[in-house]
């Protein structure tokens, strides 16, 4: 099988972390390009992966006929339009999530999709592709604990990556995981946002900006779900969620691994962040990627990128007016189905 030659547009952890598990843990790809505004970060990763060609502009990395699949990791406002331009060349592209950072532009990925007839684009959910979580999804489906009623996930991290300047921001960047994961593992769609309430932890967020938020979903089919997100969790990195069925309930990201028993303390770590916490997933995603790139079935595709992030948009609009909001969401394409990965 020929070797995929795989351009990264974004040097930075995501960007880096992807380019390392395709050279050093992705069998048949080749880094061949690394764009980055900081054109230096560009070329120490180049250099790291052995790619030859560095550029400033992500979308020349897109045009380059050397390159056969793009890897978008750039901030999240470029994805859109470096995923429509990946489209516009017929090439397959791994988008770090969020796929955009509106609903709308997301919409017109599904749609030029659509129109090709073809799936090109995977998001980067890593949770469907960490082992715990995948075992949970399991156990919902062989029905162990019968129907599920309620999904309470929570998510922590030890403080924000980045200095949000609007709720919104919050919740496309991280809550948007958690809209995913619920999506996923219900196979349902959320049909409203009950509520979003939000505290602002961090003082040196603008007021009105919410670092801890408290969102309440009800899904189609009844069951209901509930998010706790804290982006200054202060203690480690956490993520985890208990489903509850009608017969039993189930749970995955309890704290793990080795027991030290000393001082009088029995402990376990918690890990600093999500690059440790999901690192196994983030090899498993590009490897699943790359198999992917050569089906043409790329999982989870652009229509979740899109969902859940009118999902995120209904969210905002809960926490800003305080009342209930309905999930206006249309039809699936049927270019994009019922599946699991
Ligand atoms: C970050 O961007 C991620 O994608 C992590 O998985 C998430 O847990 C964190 O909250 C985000 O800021």
């Amino acid at each position: 099988m020929e070797e995929l030659r795989v351009g990264v547009v974004g040097a930075g952890g995501m960007g880096s972390r992807h380019a390392r598990n395709l050279v050093f843990r992705g069998p048949g790809t080749r880094v061949v390009a690394v764009a980055d505004a900081d054109v230096a970060r560009a070329r120490a990763l180049a250099a790291e992966c052995g790619a030859a060609r560095v550029y400033e502009d992500g979308r020349q990395l897109v045009e380059d006929p050397e390159v056969d699949a793009v890897v978008v990791a750039s901030p999240d406002p470029t994805h859109a339009g470096y995923v429509l331009a990946c489209l516009e060349a017929g090439k397959p592209v791994f988008c770090e999530k969020p796929l955009a950072t509106r609903a709308d532009e997301a919409g017109a990925i599904v749609q030029r999709e659509v129109a090709l007839g073809r799936r090109l684009v995977q998001v980067g959910f890593q949770r469907r592709y960490d082992p715990e979580f995948r075992a949970l999804r399991r156990a919902l489906s062989d029905g162990a604990v019968g129907r599920p009623v309620l999904y309470r996930a929570w998510h922590r991290n030890v403080r924000a990556a980045f200095a949000p300047d609007t709720s919104m921001a919050v919740l496309v960047n991280a809550a948007i995981h958690d809209l995913d994961e619920i999506r996923w593992l219900s196979g349902q769609e959320v049909d409203v946002v009950h509520s979003v309430v939000g505290c602002r932890v961090d003082p040196s967020l603008a007021e009105g900006v919410y670092d801890l938020q408290l969102i309440q979903l009800g899904l189609r089919d009844g069951a209901l779900a509930l998010v706790e997100l804290n982006l200054s969790a202060a203690y480690g990195y956490e993520v985890g969620i208990e489903v509850s069925g009608d017969r039993g309930t189930v749970t995955a990201g309890l704290p793990g691994g080795v027991v030290t028993r000393a001082e009088g303390r029995c402990t376990r770590a918690v890990p600093p962040d999500w690059l440790e916490r999901f690192d196994a997933a983030y090899a498993a995603e590009v490897v699943a990627w790359v198999d992917h790139v050569r089906r043409g079935q790329p999982w989870p595709n652009a229509w979740d990128g899109y969902a859940s992030l009118v999902v995120a948009e209904a969210c905002a609009e809960a926490l800003a007016t305080g009342r209930p909001v309905r999930v206006a969401l249309e039809a699936t394409p049927p270019l994009y189905g019922q599946e699991d990965g």
